[in-house]
């Protein structure tokens, strides 16, 4: 997706003058946060190593057969705006992000709302890593062993009202931790959102790691959603509030740009995306490209929970 302003401006009316000032107020901003945490030497120094996690894992049949892609494009090419707009600016900068203490509010039409300790969370469920096909709305993929549980596992013991329809999924937006959030590139909380059926959906995960460790900050650490078969924006980083509720959510990319970014998102060759084609797309790490599957490859799995639906209209 591209950077606007406002969502009225058309892209070709971004100046490189505009882009410029964007990217220069991001890294000054980005640097008096490093200053912060860091002091001002240290910055000239190699960054502090992350804490790293072993999770222990087991292989899931819902894992697709194809070779991942390598750890390194994995955590270095990277869509996480509140770390800046560059592919390569979430794994720079995203060290400030402070993962511990976490917790994940769960609440809303419920009968049994709680505020889970990360610690706690990882615990919920037995993890199992999956290695699942993603697909970015720009037409890039990847595939990623991720380390988590199916959301249901937690959606079960919320225990939702005959009122929970949808699903929210709220990310951390802390402008001391994330210097994307001073700049008006998107509507801050980042808020995505499922209908309950998609939301308890097997495939649908809490990820907690990748790669059989807890996840990079830049990949959303501590915890973060996962949905296979659906363009990339929908799957929400960092989160800390998981709420079920009635209406359908306003999602960021929607209130950004409703013509561009519709609720459901499902990964869908025959809907071109208004300024591209969505019929191919590039597997990071190899040359040329390869033709986009209906939900990603999951129809035989998800295309049920649409049947009767116009999906180029629900896009
Ligand atoms: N909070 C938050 N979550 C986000 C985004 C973001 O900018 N902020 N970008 C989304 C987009 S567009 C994509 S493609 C995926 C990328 O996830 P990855 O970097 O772990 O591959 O994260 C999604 N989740
Ligand atoms: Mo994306």
């Amino acid at each position: 997706m591209l950077v606007r302003r406002r969502p009225d401006i058309l892209p070709s009316e971004i100046t490189p003058k505009g882009i410029y000032e964007n990217r220069r107020r991001f890294i000054q901003a980005a640097g008096i946060i490093a200053a912060a945490g860091l002091g001002a030497s240290a910055l000239m120094r190699a960054r502090p190593a992350r804490a790293v996690t072993k999770l222990s894992a087991r292989p899931s049949p819902l894992s697709v057969s194809e070779t991942p892609t390598s750890f390194k494009d994995v955590t270095t090419y990277n869509n996480y705006y509140e770390f800046g707009t560059d592919k390569t600016d979430p794994s720079e900068t995203s060290n400030t992000l402070k993962t511990r203490p976490w917790t994940v509010a769960v609440e809303g039409e419920i009968k049994k709302p709680k505020v889970y300790d990360i610690d706690e969370l990882l615990k919920l469920a037995p993890l199992e890593e999956r290695v699942y096909r993603m697909r970015c709305v720009e037409g890039w993929s990847m595939v990623i062993p991720w380390d988590g549980f199916s959301l249901s596992e937690l959606i079960k013991r919320a225990e939702p009202t005959s009122k929970a329809k949808f699903v929210e999924f709220i990310t951390l937006a802390d402008q001391a931790q994330m210097p994307g959030i001073g700049m008006a590139i998107l509507k801050w909380p980042y808020l995505e959102g499922l209908r309950m059926d998609e939301a308890m959906h097997p495939l649908t995960m809490l990820s907690l790691g990748l790669y059989g460790e807890t996840l990079p900050n830049q990949n959303g650490a501590p915890v973060r959603v996962v949905v296979p078969w659906k363009y990339g924006f929908k799957n929400g980083k960092s989160i800390v509030k998981i709420r079920f509720v009635e209406e359908q959510p306003k999602t960021t990319w929607q209130l950004a740009n409703p013509r561009e970014y519709g609720f459901y998102s499902n990964v869908n060759p025959e809907v071109d995306h208004p300024r591209w084609s969505q019929a191919k797309e590039r597997r990071i790490g190899e040359f040329g490209k390869r033709p986009t599957l209906m939900f990603n490859g999951y129809g035989d799995q998800v295309a049920s929970l649409y049947a009767g639906m116009d999906l180029k209209k629900n896009y």
